[in-house]
């Protein structure tokens, strides 16, 4: 007996099509979610993670020349679109196959779909300025596409069997709940994907809104220059730290999740607290101001012995304690709490704004507007004490108070209330568990002791007596020095060096080995290297 019932004949004999557009659409909007999930979290969380873009990347670095240059020749300057394009084209086909793969032959959709995030997860955390926080998007989008291929494989219409043994034409799904709750599951799951991809670009629009402004905008001339860097500042050692750091290197330490973006036409930094005057000063009152230029080098409190939180640039901006001046500090103040945009705080002494150092309101770092990441539009430098009590990124206020009265944002989760920079010295060449060849080995690095300078640099060679180091001129006592040795007659084996800087009140740098909590590391430096024939 043949039962077709009206109206289905057409369907009854589903062609191969039929067959495969659900679990390729299933598979679709899966990858759909778990990108645009991924790339919302890039935005957010890690920018310059997004995994399409650091596929593109991966993909530049390891395409051969010659087809480089054809895409090139093809495209121009359209190339980087095209780029694009293709790994989204490669990707929804791969994702459409991954939905058929896991309806036929679970779970090797899933597998493949973890293939692809593991591509995007190399990609990510193969570039050299990686962090860990990078990885997440690509783990969100394997994750999430992973999951939701899952959950809707599992809620694809059940085809009954389309000729039954006997000849018979059974009646195929018809309209019923199992196909409108599939249509239903993977048209909201794609939603998710289309909607959180739009919020990624709208997200990222305002970031480079923020930083094509940045770029448009030109710093007014210094009133007052930086004197030129002596020739003397700089040894001429291949691998030793450069003077100045560049700022796309400059270390970035923020408890900012996704960087603050302010327009510099809204921005107002005011001077509150035990004033007798409040005071009031916006951006384009801030440039007008005769503005100093100044290299300071800035460190982290978290920088362990030899770690690399640390680096100097040349600051453009005004001095702060003539903006004390005006508001007038009652007396007993003893503490401007800092705030920034994003309710970050830090306490400094008055005494270090006020007694004559450059501390300032920096605007330009290395002749750039500040970047985005370390502050713009206006941020404070202060030399000679960490950045956790003074170097407050996107800052907007400024309150006169006293320490027995408040504490900055990290006092209270066990970080000392004052921090002065710490006397320390680093080897930068030859690096720590490198091999070398037997002779003259010139070893080298950078001493710091922000405000009080460095006055000598001795190198220990495994167990014998210190050596003095020659120390490179100094450009200010605010700034790194660097200084050089070279062992003459390094032999065969496995050899230690450590380095010990002494500041210019003769202070001799401890080897006594202090955690950075709560202010600060302490010890020496100290590298293996192996020196063979
Ligand atoms: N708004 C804000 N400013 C901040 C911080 C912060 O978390 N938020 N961190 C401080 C710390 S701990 C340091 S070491 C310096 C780092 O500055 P950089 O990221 O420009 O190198 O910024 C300081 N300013
Ligand atoms: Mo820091």
């Amino acid at each position: 007996m043949v039962y077709v019932t009206p109206g289905t004949a057409a369907a009854a004999t589903p062609s191969r099509a039929r067959v495969l557009w659900r679990p390729a659409a299933v598979g679709l909007a899966a990858a759909l979610a778990g990108l645009g999930l991924a790339e919302l979290t890039a935005t957010w969380l890690a920018p310059g993670a997004s995994p399409v873009l650091t596929v593109g990347a991966l993909a530049i670095d390891i395409v051969p020349a010659e087809v480089k240059d054809l895409v090139i020749g093809l495209f121009g300057t359209a190339d980087k679109i095209v780029l694009i394009v293709t790994i989204v084209l490669v990707l929804l086909v791969l994702a459409a196959l991954a939905g058929i793969l896991e309806s036929r032959r679970p779970p090797f959709g899933r597998l493949l779909v973890v293939l692809i995030g593991g591509i995007a997860l190399f990609a990510v955390l193969s570039r050299s300025s990686a962090s860990t926080l990078d990885a997440v998007p690509a783990v969100v989008a394997m994750g999430g596409s992973a999951i939701a291929l899952t959950l809707l494989t599992t809620r694809l219409p059940r085809p009954a069997p389309a000729v039954e043994p006997a000849g018979i034409v059974a009646p195929l799904e018809p309209n019923g709940p199992d196909r409108r709750r599939f249509l239903v599951y993977t048209g909201v799951t794609a939603g998710i994907g289309l909607l959180t991809l739009a919020g990624a670009q709208i997200s990222a629009v305002g970031t480079r809104a923020a930083d094509a402004a940045r770029a448009l905008f030109t710093l007014p001339a210094a009133s007052v220059r930086q004197a030129a860097i002596p020739a003397g500042a700089s040894l001429d050692v291949a691998g030793i730290t450069p003077l100045i750091t560049p700022n796309a290197d400059f270390y970035r330490i923020d408890t900012a999740l996704s960087v603050p973006r302010i327009d510099p036409t809204t921005w107002r930094l005011k001077i509150t607290g035990m004033v007798e005057n409040e005071v009031e000063i916006d951006f384009a009152e801030l440039l007008a101001l005769p503005l100093e230029e100044s290299m300071t080098t800035l460190a982290c409190v978290s920088n362990y012995v030899g770690g690399d939180l640390i680096g100097s640039a040349t600051w453009l901006g005004y001095p702060i304690r003539e903006l004390l001046a005006r508001a007038k500090p009652q007396s007993g103040a003893d503490m401007v709490l800092s705030r920034s945009q994003d309710g970050f705080t830090a306490g400094t002494p008055i005494e270090a704004l006020t007694d004559g150092r450059n501390a300032i309101l920096a605007v330009g770092m290395n002749g750039e507007p500040l970047p985005l990441e370390h502050g713009y539009p206006v941020r404070m430098v202060v030399p000679g004490l960490y950045g956790y009590v003074s170097a407050t990124k996107w800052v907007i206020e400024l309150k006169l108070t006293r320490f027995a009265d408040e504490q900055g944002y990290w006092t209270p989760r066990g970080w000392s209330a004052l921090g002065p920079v710490k006397l320390s010295s680093r080897i930068d060449v030859p690096r720590g568990g490198t091999s070398v060849p037997a002779g003259s080995v010139v070893i080298a690095g950078v001493a710091w002791s922000q405000h009080v300078g460095v006055s000598a640099v001795a190198v220990q060679i495994d167990n014998s007596p210190w050596q003095d180091a020659t120390l490179a001129d100094a450009i200010s006592v605010d700034t790194w020095r660097q200084w050089a040795y070279t062992w003459t007659d390094a032999g065969i084996g496995n050899h230690s060096i450590k380095v010990r800087a002494t500041d210019a009140a003769n202070l001799v740098q401890t080897s006594a080995t202090a955690d950075v909590a709560p202010d600060g590391a302490t010890g020496l430096h100290e590298v293996t290297v192996s020196v063979s024939a």
